[in-house]
């Protein structure tokens, strides 16, 4: 993690939601007229389109448009007013996104709301991309807070599960899942993504302490998995708004 500067805390102690609020108004701040944006999603990005879309309507960004990392998100951003591309070479200067967890190293888990393939192809063709997120989402190491996501293809998922775990085969508190969502009383379903695929959950007892750049090759290299929400090197910046109610810049 490179340079960090603070902003003064305002009084009172302020929500969840508004800190996510607080990040994603000052990484609106790095929005220039004409700029293509990648949109990211969740509630802290959600906070950013609507931010976005009052500046549009307020004619203050002209010619800003985006591309949308979800469906959710293109419906959003319809709403609020952000003209929509399409990813096909548009140049996109800047994405702004949320994520589940940030290392020192400013590496994330992503992809817990279901969008990580969208997100990565978008964020990782852009020039700039702003992570925004409140201090909980700080972590010492990737995957200590909950399950890192894997996209994989619904034909043979069960197999493509069993590879899965093999990869981490006798790592102490290592389990995997089949991303299940509600279905009816007592039914469960797969969840699908907006890609018409299956989401693996990956979760470690005390977080991942191995070599990320081989775990993300070994999963990478199983046929059946299309990509996963580790993304390593990937932020250029970091917002964090702090429980303090001050805001920090990491880069
Ligand atoms: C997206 O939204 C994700 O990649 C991540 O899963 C999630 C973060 O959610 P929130 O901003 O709602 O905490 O950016």
């Amino acid at each position: 993690m490179g340079s960090a500067a603070a902003s003064p805390p305002p009084s009172g102690k302020m929500s969840q939601d508004e800190l996510k609020r607080v990040a994603a108004h000052r990484a609106v701040e790095f929005v220039e007229p004409g700029m293509t944006l990648g949109l990211g999603t969740g509630s802290t990005a959600a906070h950013a389109l609507d931010r976005l879309g009052d500046l549009l309507r307020a004619g203050a960004l002209p010619g800003v448009a985006g591309v949308p990392t979800s469906l959710k998100t293109e419906l959003h951003a319809a709403r609020v007013g952000i003209p929509l591309l399409p990813l096909d070479g548009a140049r996109i200067r800047l994405s702004i996104d949320g994520a589940d967890e940030v290392d020192p190293d400013l590496n994330l888990v992503k992809g817990r709301g279901g969008s990580l393939l969208r997100e990565k192809m978008i964020e990782g063709a852009g020039e700039r991309f702003v992570v925004i997120v409140d201090e909980s989402k700080l972590v010492p190491r990737l995957g200590c807070t909950g399950a890192v996501p894997v996209e994989v293809v619904p034909f043979g998922a069960p197999h493509t599960l069993g590879l899965i775990r093999k990869v981490f085969d006798g790592l102490p508190g290592f389990h995997a899942r089949l991303r299940t969502v509600a279905d009816g009383d007592l039914v469960s379903a797969p969840f699908v993504t907006d890609n018409g695929n299956y989401i693996v959950e990956m979760f470690f007892e005390d977080g991942i302490r191995g070599d990320l750049q081989d775990i993300s090759d070994r999963l990478l290299r199983i046929t059946g998995v299309v990509e996963h929400g580790m993304f390593l090197g990937m932020a250029t910046t970091v917002i964090v708004a702090n429980n303090d109610g001050t805001v920090s810049v990491l880069h």
